[in-house]
């Protein structure tokens, strides 16, 4: 068994100590914004419970949980702007609902229903939303980060007042996409941030495997990007620091690298048993270092919130996501035709062949539906 942490963290900027006392200067946000943060977090952690809950009785197919990371996601997502853009890593669906995807959409996704406006070409647990500057994400590591700096070059060009957050993971560090778009980002200064969710692992390779760097924040000063160690599991630190790097990135200062210090509480995936590659007294010590019960005693200490208060709100977002999840439960399914729509004009005769092939095999183990009863073509 590998303990993954302990690459060195440069002493990360942090805002409130595990035990939720203040320890740094407190940002430029009202009472109500500091609660929504934490309610932000809570719908991430009543997501996950359902989400893995649902796959493990076989109603959606794939999870990837972000337990233990909320404050990365939730944090950040505060600091943007409307007009900014978010590329996503892995694990960062809760910033999108933050940023205004309807959770409906997001469940909608889950189990590709009709209602999924990925139209089922997406494995679940892969979302977009274009409203609030959400690009679909790709499993395929790191390729996000060329994709997002060249947006944000564009958005420059076009003389847009933009910046493109793009998040990654401590593994796609390692990737071609992390070197090619940190290098044009230095050179051309892009309007972005890099934001590395340092969890400690790449399925089951630790951190400390990943790299011979002795920080994350240390392989930016080869491209001239300056890297910063933030406590990820501090929302106001998580904030702060994306509050900072994107000013700098919109004055048109460059690119930072921020790194992000937080620990994948879960497995990689549903797909993934961590009891086969780490040590669960790892995983002990950063229970105690829980977001949610950081920023619940944060405000606990100030008087925003009253003792219980906490209980009520995850009462509610559960309420809330329930119903919703009953709903896209009982929605009809992705037609099969959209297998074949959106590309061409008019289908081709080769695909209309195909596709018609499909539904004699479909009809054939009982699985084509009436919905699909315009075709075949
Ligand atoms: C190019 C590529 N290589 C390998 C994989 C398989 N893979 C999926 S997730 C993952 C690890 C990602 O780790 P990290 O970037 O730290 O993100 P995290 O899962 O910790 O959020 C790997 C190797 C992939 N999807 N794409
Ligand atoms: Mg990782």
């Amino acid at each position: 068994m590998t303990l993954a942490v302990n690459i060195s963290t440069n002493d990360p900027f942090q805002i409130l100590a595990p035990d939720g006392s203040v320890v740094g200067d407190l940002p430029q946000l009202s009472e109500a914004e500091l609660v929504d943060i934490l309610r932000g977090m809570l719908r991430v952690r009543c997501i996950d419970d359902r989400m893995l809950k649902l796959q493990r009785a076989g109603r959606i197919g794939f999870v990837g949980s972000a337990m233990g990371q909320e404050a990365t996601m939730i944090g950040s997502a505060v600091a943007l702007l409307p007009q900014d853009w978010l590329w996503s890593g892995l694990r960062e669906g809760g910033a999108a609902i933050m940023r205004g995807l309807p959770l409906d959409e997001y469940v909608a996704q889950m189990f590709c229903n009709a209602n999924d406006t990925a139209k089922g070409r997406q494995m679940c647990n892969h979302f977009q939303h274009k409203g609030s500057h959400y690009p679909s994400w790709s499993s395929v590591i790191g390729t996000q980060i060329p994709h997002g700096v060249g947006a944000a070059f564009a958005a420059r060009q076009r003389g847009l007042d933009e910046v493109h957050v793009i998040f990654f993971g401590d593994g796609a560090s390692s990737s071609n996409g992390f070197h090619s778009g940190l290098n044009f980002a230095g050179v051309w200064k892009a309007p972005c941030v890099f934001v590395l969710v340092h969890n400690g692992w790449a399925i089951s390779v630790s951190s400390r495997n990943q790299t011979a760097a002795n920080s994350y924040s240390a392989k930016g000063t080869a491209y001239g990007v300056e890297g910063r160690e933030v406590d990820g599991n501090c929302a106001l630190a998580c904030y702060q620091a994306l509050k900072e790097a994107t000013d700098s990135a919109r004055r048109g200062a460059g690119p930072q690298l921020v790194v992000l210090n937080t620990y994948r509480m879960g497995g990689h995936s549903s797909s993934d048993d961590p009891s086969k590659y780490r040590d669960e007294a790892e995983v002990d010590e950063w229970r105690d270092k829980d977001p949610i019960e950081r920023m619940t005693r944060f405000l606990e200490a100030r008087g925003s919130l009253a003792a219980g208060a906490v209980d009520e709100l995850r009462d509610e977002l559960f309420m809330e996501l329930d119903t919703v999840i009953r709903t896209q439960e009982a929605a009809p399914r992705m037609s099969w035709r959209t297998l074949v729509e959106d590309v061409y004009a008019d289908v081709p005769p080769h695909l209309r062949q195909q596709y018609n092939q499909f539904l004699i095999t479909q009809e054939k183990y009982g699985e084509a539906s009436p919905s699909d009863g315009a075709f075949p073509l």
